[in-house]
């Protein structure tokens, strides 16, 4: 793309602003400068949207097509001006135009189409993807209805609509030419073709339009715009002719019409966690079989290749369960439609189809009631059945030693449909998303399917864009960088290895520090705005920001929190470098245990915040309604980086990365990609603690370990249960009891209180390695060198050369 000046960008915006909205740069607000700046870069991007589209087809490319309910993607203005190269020319015009560009890209609304580290990985992906000028693009639902907006009322969470389409977006595209036909339930019909061949009709169906809204995804500085699918429900037109007076259907044809545009309506907020809500499944179904109904359109029209050669132009990667109905659906398809035989359309479909398993937690593995499937989907259930009637025989008949097995592995067994089975078996890759969750998955929970098929199994450890997460969300230290080591990191991140040289260069560390510095004032100041809240800008700034899930362990947190401020309250002028906890997450709105927490961390910031006893010592703040725009905010500044999930619970973690890229050092279990990192960085450029998954999972195995001993014998954990029991945190006596119960009475099943020595430990280790200035920014520089390896750039080219065999273009 042409370089687009500072100059050239101020005339476009004046004059813009005059043709589109009729009014000059002087009596514009934010919200003006926005919807003009944002066309801007839609007349940038629109050409190469185009001419991408053309190329792939043309040149007949193989393409990769990534599935998943949620694509967390926030704001993309100031991204696709980045990738636009158009970033800092837009910024110096609208400064001199007299606007604070962090105002004008605030007034996008966030795309929080996503409930955490799924969908932001598969954000992340679409980026990478275009980035690296791969034809590969993603298929999603047009929720009108986001992640709920968080606020904190007296301590709770408390849920508001996330109104994200409120104001027009300004990069869909509506794509009614392409819209498809979606069936729900009525009754399938069996015929016999004069061949023998069987042929199934669908009688009395409820039919929903899929209309497509295109997403471009711009890569870096290439000229390569993909394209993001997202799918929305709306009525067939016509249809509603159906529903007439004179048909004894009148009330259930009324009652489809007036459902339809749930199926769009809104995100489950539930992560990590399955409810087997039937809108839910009608979400997933609608999701695949557009996606797939269109996948197939796009072959047929452009490849000229018959049906049969359709995994030598395409591969589906489903992101987790959520959407592997496509497989059955694609048999559907090949069969009923394509008039394949089973066998061809079972081979076309094992080969076009690779599975991404992202969690072991069992609350997270989706079953579906079998008779909700036949109900909503008669025909699809057909196919899943004899899916598992073959699949049974064969391991029946070709393994004789998982014979016993075959009811822990049967797709269909006991009355519920096992998803991922289904997608193990249906696909021809099954990857988890880092080395020990792999390993776990091989070992343990997925073991005798890994024996049934060995070479399905793969690791593709996660990844994140360091586009997004570094150069756009923390400008001083991108440029730093450059100056130091040149631009080629921006192209092939794993180059920041070079910054090692200079890990104990004092001049440069000294730059480093003044970087992170303003960062943590920036953070701080937007902290008081929010809050009322003054933190100090020296002190530790250590952060936990994700879902709150037990598994997580924010209680782990906020229970030494509360030993530091016993300990100050005791006595009040220990020498303690001061700290500021900063906590963001979301619980799902069901989620009781989740919700305490977040009431608990509440309570304790409102105590420990304004006690003059501890001298402004300690700071607790929770910031609320976290999202990917407050990510953005917070990481820049972190200074320790909470990681400190139960060991072998956190498939991955991609925060983890994210702050290690921006120089927090980590502190946490041997969990997930933790252990990726431990092995870069080495011991001493990283705080580990705690339980290891073997210990943990040997317990679990032997039912557990016993907290009452903990509570017993250790006066500091004591201490804080019994202020939780006794309301010393609430306002009423009964406040915090369920945590306190659930600890002791239910065995501590996270392990909170077994890892709290080690924990508190390694805090203490930390705070000392902290009060040396050099030698702690020489650990945070040395992060930041060996962070090039979590670049989403590098995971994607693993997947795109082990799995989906596609090639740059
Ligand atoms: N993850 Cl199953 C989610 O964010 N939502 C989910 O529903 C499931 C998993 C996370 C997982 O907990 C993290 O450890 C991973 O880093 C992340 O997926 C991406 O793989």
């Amino acid at each position: 793309m042409p370089q687009v000046t500072t100059r050239l960008l101020k005339e476009k915006l004046t004059n813009k602003l005059i043709i589109d909205r009729g009014i000059q740069v002087e009596d514009a607000n934010s919200k003006d400068m926005y919807i003009v700046l944002a066309s801007i870069v839609n007349e940038e991007i629109m050409p190469n949207w185009f001419n991408t589209n053309k190329h792939y087809i043309k040149k007949n490319y193989k393409q990769v097509y990534y599935l998943s309910m949620e694509f967390l993607i926030g704001r993309l203005l100031e991204s696709n001006l980045l990738n636009c190269g158009m970033l800092n020319a837009a910024k110096e015009a609208l400064e001199e135009l007299g606007f604070h560009p962090e105002d004008v890209f605030s007034e996008e609304h966030d795309a929080g189409l996503g409930n955490g580290g799924l969908g932001r990985l598969a954000a992340c992906f679409l980026d990478s993807l275009a980035s690296l000028q791969y034809p590969g693009h993603g298929y999603g639902i047009r929720y009108r209805y986001g992640l709920f907006e968080q606020r904190i009322i007296h301590g709770n969470q408390v849920e508001l609509p996330d109104y994200w389409l409120k104001d027009p977006y300004p990069w869909e595209v509506r794509k009614e030419e392409e819209a498809v036909v979606i069936q729900f339930h009525g009754k399938v019909h069996m015929f016999k073709r004069n061949d023998g061949s069987l042929e199934f009709k669908y009688e009395n169906t409820d039919k929903v339009m899929a209309v497509p809204y295109d997403v471009p995804v711009v890569g870096y500085n290439n000229d390569v715009v993909n394209t993001l699918r997202l799918w929305s429900a709306e009525p067939v037109f016509g249809d509603d002719t159906n529903v007439s007076s004179a048909n004894q259907e009148f009330y259930h044809d009324l009652d489809h019409q007036h459902s339809i545009d749930q199926i769009s309506g809104f995100l489950y907020p539930d992560d990590s966690s399955y409810e087997g809500k039937e809108l839910r499944l009608k979400q997933q179904y609608f999701l695949v079989s557009s996606s797939i109904q269109n996948i197939i359109k796009h072959f047929k029209k452009n490849s000229k290749m018959p049906i049969s050669k359709l995994p030598e132009k395409v591969v589906i990667q489903i992101n987790d369960t959520h959407p592997s109905l496509a497989i059955p659906e694609m048999m559907r398809i090949l069969m009923d439609e394509e008039r394949l035989s089973w066998d061809a359309a079972w081979k076309v479909t094992t080969n076009v189809f690779a599975y991404t398993n992202h969690t072991t937690l069992s609350e997270a593995l989706e079953t579906w009631q079998a008779e909700m499937i036949q109900y909503l989907l008669p025909r699809i259930y057909m196919i899943i059945d004899e899916i598992n009637e073959q699949f049974c025989k064969q391991v029946w008949f070709d393994h004789e030693e998982l014979r016993d097995k075959i009811p822990e592995l049967a797709i269909v067994a006991y009355g519920r449909v096992h998803m991922a089975r289904l997608a193990i078996v249906g696909s021809f890759s099954v990857n988890g998303v880092a080395r020990i969750h792999t390993e776990i998955l091989k070992k343990k929970e997925m073991k005798d399917f890994y024996a049934l098929y060995p070479n399905k199994f793969n690791n593709k450890t996660n990844g994140i864009t360091h586009r997004r997460w570094l150069l756009q969300a923390n400008p001083k230290l991108a440029n730093l960088i450059t100056d130091v080591i040149g631009p080629q990191w921006i192209k092939r991140p794993k180059q920041l290895i070079s910054l090692l040289k200079y890990s104990n260069d004092r001049v440069l560390l000294d730059k480093f520090d003044q970087v992170k510095n303003e960062n943590k004032t920036a953070l701080a100041n937007y902290i008081h705005q929010q809050t009322g809240i003054l933190v100090d800008d020296n002190s530790i700034f250590d952060v936990q920001i994700k879902r709150l899930h037990e598994y997580k362990r924010q209680l782990l947190n906020i229970f030494h929190v509360i030993y530091l401020y016993n300990e100050l309250k005791e006595n009040p002028n220990q020498n303690m470098t001061p700290r500021t906890f900063i906590f963001g997450a979301k619980a799902a709105p069901s989620y009781y245990q989740a919700k305490e927490v977040i009431k608990l961390i509440n309570t304790v910031a409102s105590i420990v915040n304004y006690d003059k006893d501890i001298g402004g010592k300690l700071k607790v703040i929770f910031l609320e309604n976290y999202n990917i725009s407050l990510a953005e905010k917070i990481i820049p500044a972190a200074d320790i980086s909470e990681q400190i999930s139960t060991a072998s619970k956190e498939a991955s973690g991609t925060g983890n990365m994210k702050m290690m890229m921006n120089g927090a050092l980590t502190l946490g279990t041997m969990d997930g990609a933790n252990i990726e990192i431990h092995d870069l960085v080495g011991e001493d450029n990283i705080f580990i603690f705690g339980l290891r998954a073997e210990e943990v999972l040997g317990y679990y195995q032997n039912g557990g370990y016993n907290a009452q001993d903990i509570y017993n014998t250790d006066d500091r954990i004591k201490r804080i249960m019994d202020q939780l029991k006794q309301g010393e945190f609430g306002i009423h006596d009964i406040e915090f009891k369920d945590i306190y119960y659930n600890i002791l009475y239910h065995n501590d099943p996270y392990f909170v209180l077994k890892d709290f020595e080690p924990y508190l430990e390694t805090h203490e280790l930390a705070e000392r390695a902290y009060r040396n200035r050099q030698a702690w920014l020489s650990m945070s520089v040395t992060n930041i060198a060996y962070s090039g390896k979590f670049s989403s750039d590098q995971t994607i080219k693993e997947y795109a050369t082990d799995i989906w065999k596609i090639k740059q273009v």
